[in-house]
């Protein structure tokens, strides 16, 4: 099987050696930077990854510029900060390369410290609207994702910054993916980055408004 796996990086070059070498034989990273300024992009090129540079800001433009540059059959996309385990990814493969899936997804187990317990919360609560709502069987936000390159093109997800999974799932539950999901090992991020996301007000302020516009757009 060709699978690329996708990337996105905000300021992880302390992380991203480890990450990139935990990467299952086979599989090729594709980092996505945008506008990093501790070296990511030449710390991860020179580890032989492929490195795509987005201007625009923000998670999903990172993970959408990642997916156009995908050549194989299958794409996966996991965090660069250090928190996830590539080799978790073969699970998920295996699923959608044998047609047991059209889209596989991590479930996070947490180890001590690599979340706060709101984001947990949060997390979950959200996860569980979209189970009731929408009949998609999952109990996280798919924050690790294996699926059809071309499926997930056609499916056209457009949130460009922190509702992109949710998006993702929502578009999927609507497509009538059959959907798998599996834990995940998720650790405290590497030492020396930081968070962008939920560990601060402001990462998770931003992150609930993408959401909020991801729900108003499925309700319509
Ligand atoms: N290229 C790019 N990558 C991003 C951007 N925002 C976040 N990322 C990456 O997306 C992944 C998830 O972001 P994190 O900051 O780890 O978010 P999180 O996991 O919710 O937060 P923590 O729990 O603090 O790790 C990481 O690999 C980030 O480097 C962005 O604007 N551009
Ligand atoms: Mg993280």
């Amino acid at each position: 099987v060709s699978c690329d796996v996708v990337i996105p990086c905000l300021d992880e070059a302390p992380a991203i050696p480890h990450v990139l070498a935990l990467l299952p034989a086979g599989l090729r990273p594709i980092v996505v930077d945008n506008g990093s300024r501790d070296g990511t992009a030449e710390v991860a090129a020179a580890l032989g990854a492929t490195v795509v540079h987005e201007p625009r800001p923000g998670y999903g433009a990172a993970v959408h510029a990642g997916l156009l540059a995908c050549t194989g059959e299958f794409t996966a996309v996991m965090d660069g900060d250090g928190s996830m385990d590539p080799r978790d990814l073969v699970r998920l493969l295996v699923d959608v390369a044998e047609d047991r899936a059209d889209l596989a997804v991590g479930r996070r187990r947490h180890t001590p410290g690599s979340a706060a317990w709101h984001v947990r919360w949060g997390n979950r609560a959200i996860a569980w609207q979209v189970r009731r709502r929408l009949d998609v069987p999952v109990t996280d936000l798919a924050p690790m994702r294996v699926a059809r390159r071309d499926a997930l093109l056609r499916l056209g997800v457009r949130d460009r910054r922190f509702g992109y999974p949710l998006e993702l799932l929502c578009r999927a539950g609507a497509a009538r993916w059959r959907i798998t999901e599996h834990d995940v090992g998720y650790h405290p991020r590497a030492r020396g980055t930081r968070s962008k996301v939920s560990g601060s007000a402001a990462g998770t302020m931003r992150a609930l408004r993408d959401f909020h516009r991801v729900w108003r757009e499925v309700a319509r």
